[in-house]
């Protein structure tokens, strides 16, 4: 038996360092260690039972091509010699027809490590010429308005928040998905930090806090406002820090003149007097920290929510000590570019936004995409709109690649499967959103089958079609350093990392906001009004876009991260049906009581599951788990059927909790 060092690189804050026992080649447990300060030895269930997903009857052993109609997921044992050539074949004819941008690369987070993503994968795309995907499905909003209010400053480390003496959950569920915040919010409670919640659900840490506006989707930016327009009503605003350090003061107050706790109030189904609680608490206690997550940008109004959010502290002068500021993604502490492995930046070819792919697919591309690529990532479960998604797929003209680990109801679409090694079967690089860690870690077992990782089979892909050139890097050694050197940092990176598996960025593993970190922007200011953002946003920035609510559709549909999957990952693993969360209020108008079968629809879809009555959703609001896999519904369709394909107010971003929807009792559950 052995115990080897590894890193969850999945597409969670935390990056745990893990400790995997090994008993004749194969997994017996994996545990936390204390390798990265913040996973303290301990780990989520998931990644836990992780040897569930590598030995899964699910995973992908070897290349396949179909060998029946598109979905059904037949497919014939092919070898990588033969599935390649199939590929880099496909593609030639593409290009000589269509020209490349009839290939689309379609990839997201799912393996979440730097060499997995954006390193011979991009050198094959870009050589080709084919599209460019915008990758909008996830924290699209929130780094444009972070990016443009403070240049992605990184932010209050997870640790620092036992310093504060107040702290703002706003908008995101740590119980399930950033779990190492839980115990720190905890100790920081015991030595007297209030806590309050953001949330239209009563989450865990939001039961007992001090302070719950539990409000409705999507109404974060009128909220926001009204907290800002308070801070300078009453006399509250930071004038001297704004003048020194901001711009844009003058107009922000012009536009939440507005915002009255009550006009604010009465859009979020709030009483005036608990967001005035708010403004008041936050404007007294010091250190306070806000620790704004992604469940506020997933609307119509989520850029300029995120960024009235992130604005409060400057209003409130709330920076400068340990424990003040705010955490949004932690990404930023890292001049990593792993562009640098693509050898050359992209070709000014055609994007497609990724949310859109459906529409893409059915035809609203010229020239049409005729070559999908998918890798890391599960479309037909975690975009919106679902049924054009599928409908996509299943054009006969579409030759679709799916290279995943695991037969995802995406792959089942596929013209040819290709296996892929897990964290665990290969070296990745791997860095915290959260956690300010970089972490590299080695292969702990064989690759499963005959899996292969990304960056090995897309530089075979790259020698294949013509567009490979010698000398580039390639191995993961290669690919590493590289990474690596691109942060002017790093030979004192790789050291760290060759000493511990794990290296924390220079600025300080826990800077201080205008202390150690400050505003990447030109001029190093925060802009409270960016220009850029006034122009993109419809309507300007801050601008309220209403409920898209009907009385046909009264109930706001959200669908945020449970702790079974991450997205849509180990998915497979579910064996009972998912259950629709609603409050007694809506399920006693409805005649639906606990347990019941319901159907949820809309005018996109309809999804068939079973109803859990819960005190802890407000009324109005209806919520699934996100991440569901066909099989995890009555009716093999989830909460992305629901979900519109219209686009956030800013950075392109979906709109999964505009999802509005009538909820109709069917009959008693079976179980
Ligand atoms: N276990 C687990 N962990 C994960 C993931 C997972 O799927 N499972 N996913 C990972 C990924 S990809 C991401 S991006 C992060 C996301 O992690 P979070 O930041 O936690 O984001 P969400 O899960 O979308 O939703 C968070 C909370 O926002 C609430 N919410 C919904 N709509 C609104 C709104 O309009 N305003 C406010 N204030 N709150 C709202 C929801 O009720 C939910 O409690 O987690 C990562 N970690
Ligand atoms: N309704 C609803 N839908 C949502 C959300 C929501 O809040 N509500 N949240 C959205 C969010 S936050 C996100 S980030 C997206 C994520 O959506 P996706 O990017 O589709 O992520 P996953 O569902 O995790 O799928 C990742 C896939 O990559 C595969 N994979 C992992 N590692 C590797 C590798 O090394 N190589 C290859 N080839 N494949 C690999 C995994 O097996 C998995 O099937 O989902 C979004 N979907
Ligand atoms: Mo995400």
């Amino acid at each position: 038996m052995q115990t080897l060092k590894s890193a969850c690189p999945l597409d969670c804050p935390d990056a745990c360092s893990l400790e995997v026992r090994i008993e004749e080649g194969r997994i017996t447990s994996i545990d936390g260690s204390r390798v990265n300060p913040l996973t303290e030895g301990y780990i989520c269930a998931k990644v836990r039972r992780f040897a569930d997903h590598v030995y899964s009857a699910d995973r992908l052993l070897s290349p396949g091509l179909r060998d029946g109609p598109k979905g059904e997921g037949r497919f014939r044992k092919a070898s990588w010699d033969e599935a390649l050539s199939l590929v880099a074949e496909r593609m030639a004819t593409v290009r000589r027809s269509a020209g490349g941008e009839g290939i689309l690369p379609f990839s997201y987070g799912g393996s979440n490590g730097l060499l997995s993503q954006d390193t011979t994968d991009a050198r094959l795309f870009h050589r080709l010429g084919a599209s460019r995907l915008a990758r909008t499905v996830c924290a699209a909003p929130s780094r444009a308005a972070a990016g443009a209010l403070y240049g992605r400053m990184p932010g209050v480390a997870l640790q620092d928040y036992l310093h504060a003496k107040l702290i703002v959950v706003w908008g995101t569920n740590p119980s399930v998905s950033g779990i190492h915040l839980v115990p720190i919010l905890r100790k920081a409670r015991e030595r007297g930090a209030k806590l309050v919640v953001v949330d239209p659900r009563r989450t865990p840490v939001a039961q007992g806090a001090d302070l719950h506006l539990a409000l409705r989707p999507g109404t974060d930016l009128p909220v926001a406002l009204s907290l800002i327009r308070w801070l300078f009503a009453h006399d509250r605003a930071d004038l001297p820090f704004l003048s020194a350090h901001a711009t844009g003061t003058e107009e922000l107050r012009r536009r939440v003149e507005p915002w009255t706790p009550e006009r604010a109030g009465s859009i979020a189904g709030l009483e005036a007097g608990q967001i005035e609680s708010l403004a008041r608490l936050y404007a007294e206690t010091s250190p306070a920290a806000i620790r704004c997550g992604w469940g506020p940008e997933r609307n119509r109004n989520g850029g300029s929510a995120i960024a009235a959010i992130l604005a409060l502290p400057a209003v409130a002068g709330k920076f400068g000590v340990r424990g003040g500021g705010y955490t949004m993604s932690n990404s930023g502490a890292w001049k990593l570019d792993s562009l640098a492995a693509a050898g050359e930046a992209p070709p000014r070819t055609r994007e497609i936004n990724m949310n859109l792919l459906g529409d893409v697919l059915l035809g609203k591309a010229e020239p049409p995409v005729s070559l999908l690529f998918v890798y890391n990532a599960n479309p037909l479960a975690t975009l919106p709109c679902q049924e054009k998604v599928r409908a996509g797929l299943a054009r006969e003209d579409l030759f679709t690649v799916v290279f995943d680990q695991v037969l995802t109801d995406t792959a089942r679409f596929a013209d040819i499967v290709l296996p892929a090694t897990t964290f665990l079967e290969r070296t990745e690089l791997s860095r915290g959103y959260g956690a300010m860690v970089l972490q590299e870690a080695k292969a702990v077992i064989a690759p499963v089958g005959e899996s292969r990782s990304n960056h090995e089979v897309f530089a075979e892909l790259c020698r294949r079609t013509g567009v490979a050139r010698p000398e580039e890097p390639e191995t993961a050694d290669e690919l590493s350093a590289t990474i690596l050197n691109a942060d002017r940092r790093g030979a004192d990176l790789r050291t760290d990392l060759d000493a511990s598996g794990i290296a924390i960025p220079e600025t300080g593993f826990a800077p201080v906001q205008f202390v150690d970190s400050f505003p990447l922007t030109p001029d190093r200011k925060i802009r409270l009004c960016p220009e850029d953002l006034d122009r993109e946003a419809p309507g300007g920035l801050y601008a309220y876009r209403e409920d898209p609510a009907t009385d046909r559709f009264p109930l706001a549909l959200i669908s945020p991260a449970t702790g079974r999957t991450i997205s849509s990952t180990l998915g497979q693993l579910r064996r009972k049906p998912a259950r629709l969360d609603l409050s007694p209020a809506d399920a006693a108008a409805r005649r639906i009581t606990d347990g019941d079968e319901v159907r949820v629809y809309n005018s996109g879809g309809e999804v068939r599951c079973l109803v859990r009555v819960s005190p802890d959703v407000r009324p109005g609001v209806a919520c699934l788990p996100k991440g569901l896999w066909s099989h995890g519904t009555l009716n093999g369709r989830t909460a992305n059927a629901l979900v519109p394909d219209t686009l956030t107010d800013l950075g392109g971003g979906a709109c999964f909790n505009d999802a509005r929807v009538e909820v109709e009792r069917v009959g008693a559950g079976a179980s």
